[in-house]
């Protein structure tokens, strides 16, 4: 079942020189191709639709303040079961706990700075690629 999902390369991962790194991983992927890729300062708007359904938690506002620390990498990436192949190689939010070989596990250690974010399921890919790219058909 070929998908669409929207990820973005996050602050931390453009700051630490690891774009090509898991842009590569996910390239890497038999079959899925990259159909858009940008890098852009995420502004509060975007953000805050992006973020919506955190709003109010504590760690709300120093993820939005982090989000906004400098250009991220937005992409849309295509292809087999794409959606949960991205998050498998992203691994959990929190990147202690996430395994050697994930994206996460391998380069992060807080859990605001997890490097990317990928879509959790076809709602929200699809309400994120509106976002990101409304201009994408
Ligand atoms: P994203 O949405 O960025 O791909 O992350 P996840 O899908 O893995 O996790 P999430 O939506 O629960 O969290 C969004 C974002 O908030 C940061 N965060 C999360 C944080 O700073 N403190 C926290 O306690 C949690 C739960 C990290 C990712």
């Amino acid at each position: 079942m070929s998908q669409r999902t929207l990820v973005l390369l996050k602050p931390d991962a453009v700051r630490r020189g690891l774009v090509g790194e898991i842009i590569g991983r996910i390239e890497s992927k038999a079959g899925w191709t990259l159909r858009a890729l940008e890098l852009r300062d995420l502004d509060r708007a975007t953000l805050e639709q992006h973020y919506a359904e955190h709003e109010g938690r504590p760690f709300y506002e120093p993820l939005m303040e982090f989000m906004a620390s400098g250009p991220s990498v937005a992409l849309v990436v295509e292809g087999e079961r794409v959606i949960e192949g991205v998050r498998a190689l992203a691994g959990p939010t929190d990147p202690i706990a996430a395994a050697p070989g994930s994206i996460r596990g391998d380069f992060g250690t807080i859990v605001r700075e997890n490097l990317i974010h990928a879509s959790d399921s076809e709602e929200s890919a699809e309400r994120e690629l509106k976002i990101f790219f409304p201009d994408f058909s």
